[in-house]
C-alpha cells in the first residue's frame, strides 16, 4: 500500500513530488539515482532511498536493500555500483567491461551473476535497514528481512574494519575518492597529486553528456580516478597494506561504521541475539575516531593520508559527520556545533544547507561537485547528529531548509549552499528520499539550548530511534 495515501500521511506538494521522483526512478528491484546521469544501482545511495521508501512502500525499502546486498562479493564487500545488464555500456563511464568483477574479482568473490564495480561506498546500510524494518516490523518479519540481512551486514562491516585497516589503528581507509562518496573533495587533492593519470584520449566520460562541465570534475580528476580503479581491478581487487597508491581514513566513513555497529545492536536485540559484541565494537571505532582524527585546533574531524602518514588539513563536512554518534565526548559536540555555526561552514548564519566544503578553503566552489555545494543526503545526517545531541533549534532550522531546497530546486542532485540554487541533475533519488523521511517524522519540538539539554537527557533520541 502507498503510505501517502493514507489520511494521516502529510500531503504537501513536496510530498507528493518527491514520491513522483522515486517512483520515477524505481527500475524494478532497485531505484536508479537518476535516470540520465546515473542509471544503475548506487551503494550508499540505496540506503539513502530506502529510509525514504519504508514511509511509502516497506517492501520496497527491503527489496532495495536485498537488491544491493544479493551483489556483495565473499569477501564482504559491498560493490559501489550493481550493473543494469539492459543498459547500454555507453550510458555510464565506467561501465562493466572497465570493472570486470566478475573476471577481475574472481578471487576476492565477486558473484559471477551479475556485474558490479570493485569499489565500495560509505557503509549507511545497517542504518537503513534497522529503519526500513522499523517502518513495518510485520512485513519484515513474515519475510525474516532482518534474519537475512544481518549476517551480510555483519560481513560487510568486517570486511572494513578487517581488509581495510590498512592503517592498523582500527579505523577503515578508502582507496578511491569515489568510496567516500564525496568524489571531488578538496581533501583528495594532495593524495591524489601523487597518481599519474591516464590520458583523456583513452576513456569518453558520459558525465558530460548529461550535466556541466563546471560542475564536474575536471578531466584530469578523471583520468587519475581511472588509473587508481585499474590498478586495483588488475591486482584482482586485492588488499593489503602496500596494494593501494591511495589509502585515507575518512571521517565521514568511519563514523558512518560505527553508526552502523550501534544498527546492527538494534538488529541484533531485535533478532534475540546478543547485541554486546557491536556496542563495544562501537564505542572502539568511536575511540578511534577521536583519537586518530579529531583536530582540536580545526575543531572538527580531518581524514588521515596513511600512506603519507599525515593528516590532511582540508575542512570537509565529512568532518562534521561524527555528529552522528550518541559515544562523543561533550567538548566534541560542542565544538563540532560552533565550527558548524563558524565562517567555515556558516550554518544558521550565511548558508542555509552545510557546504561540502569550508566556505573560506581556497578550493571552495559553490558549483563544483563535492568543492563547496551543499548535498541532501549530508544534511540530513549532519540534521541527525544536531537532534540526536539536543541541538533541536538547530536541527529544525535544517530541515527546514533541506526540505524547502528540495522542492525549490527540482529535487537536485546538489545545491549552492547559500541560495539553494539547484546543481547537477534533477529529479534526484536521494534528495528526494531524505525529503520523505523529514516530512514523514515530524520534528521534536525545541527550546533551550542543545548542550544543557543533553547532559537532562543524555541522549536525545531521533524519530524512528
Ligand atoms: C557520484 O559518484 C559517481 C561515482 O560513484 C560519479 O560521479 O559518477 C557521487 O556523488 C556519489 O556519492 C554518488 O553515490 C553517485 C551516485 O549518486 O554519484
Amino acid at each position: 500500500m502507498d503510505r501517502a495515501d493514507q489520511s494521516t500521511s502529510p500531503h504537501s506538494t513536496a510530498y507528493n513530488e518527491a514520491r513522483r521522483v522515486l517512483t520515477g526512478n524505481w527500475a524494478g528491484a532497485s531505484t536508479v539515482p537518476s535516470r540520465s546521469l546515473y542509471p544503475h544501482q548506487w551503494s550508499w545511495d540505496s540506503a539513502f532511498i530506502a529510509i525514504g521508501l519504508r514511509h511509502l512502500w516497506p517492501l520496497r525499502a527491503q527489496r532495495e536493500l536485498e537488491t544491493l546486498l544479493d551483489a556483495q562479493w565473499d569477501d564482504g564487500r559491498v560493490p559501489h555500483i550493481v550493473f543494469n545488464p539492459s543498459v547500454p555500456l555507453t550510458a555510464y563511464f565506467p561501465s562493466p567491461d572497465f570493472w570486470r568483477s566478475s573476471t577481475a574479482g574472481g578471487a576476492a568473490g565477486a558473484p559471477r551473476e551479475v556485474e558490479t564495480s570493485g569499489l565500495v561506498q560509505p557503509p549507511v546500510h545497517a542504518l537503513a535497514a534497522w529503519l526500513t524494518h522499523r517502518a513495518d516490523p510485520a512485513t519484515s518479519a513474515r519475510r525474516g528481512f532482518l534474519r537475512r540481512v544481518y549476517p551480510r551486514l555483519v560481513a560487510w562491516q568486517r570486511y572494513l574494519t578487517e581488509a581495510r585497516d590498512l592503517g592498523g589503528q582500527g579505523l577503515a581507509s578508502i582507496v578511491h575518492p569515489w568510496e567516500s562518496g564525496m568524489d571531488n573533495s578538496p581533501c583528495w587533492d594532495a593524495p591524489l597529486s601523487r597518481i599519474e593519470p591516464v590520458g583523456s584520449e583513452t576513456f569518453h566520460r558520459a558525465d558530460l553528456d548529461h550535466s556541466c562541465p563546471a560542475d564536474r570534475p575536471t578531466d584530469l580528476d578523471y583520468g587519475r580516478y581511472v588509473r587508481l580503479a585499474e590498478n586495483y581491478r588488475d591486482h584482482g581487487y586485492h588488499d593489503g597494506s602496500r596494494c593501494h597508491r591511495f589509502a585515507v581514513e575518512d571521517p565521514g566513513v568511519n563514523a558512518l561504521l560505527a553508526m552502523s555497529e550501534h544498527a546492527l545492536a538494534a538488529i541484533a536485540g531485535a533478532l534475540g541475539r546478543d547485541p554486546s559484541d557491536h556496542l563495544v565494537r562501537a564505542e572502539e571505532l568511536t575511540t578511534a575516531l577521536v583519537k586518530r582524527l579529531w583536530d582540536d585546533e580545526a575543531g572538527l574531524f580531518l581524514s588521515q593520508d596513511v600512506i603519507a602518514g599525515e593528516a590532511i588539513h582540508e575542512y570537509s563536512a565529512a568532518g562534521l559527520l561524527p555528529l552522528i554518534l550518541p559515544g562523543l565526548p561533550d567538548e566534541t559536540v560542542r565544538a563540532l556545533v560552533a565550527t558548524a555555526r563558524g565562517p567555515r561552514f556558516g550554518l544558521g548564519h550565511t548558508t542555509r544547507m552545510v557546504p561540502s566544503y569550508d566556505l573560506t578553503g581556497a578550493s571552495f566552489d559553490p558549483a563544483r561537485y563535492w568543492r563547496g555545494p551543499a548535498w541532501f543526503n549530508v544534511n540530513w545526517l549532519i540534521e541527525r547528529g544536531l537532534r540526536r545531541h539536543g541541538e533541536l533549534l538547530l536541527a529544525n532550522a535544517l530541515r527546514a531548509n533541506l526540505v524547502s531546497s528540495a522542492a525549490s530546486s527540482g529535487y537536485a542532485e546538489y545545491v549552492d549552499p547559500a541560495s539553494g540554487e539547484a546543481r547537477g541533475t534533477r529529479d534526484f533519488s536521494w534528495t528526494a528520499a531524505v525529503t520523505i523521511d523529514l516530512l514523514a517524522d515530524p520534528p521534536a519540538p525545541a527550546s533551550g539550548s542543545g548542550i544543557e539539554r543533553r547532559h537532562r537527557e543524555r541522549l536525545v533520541p531521533v524519530p524512528s530511534d
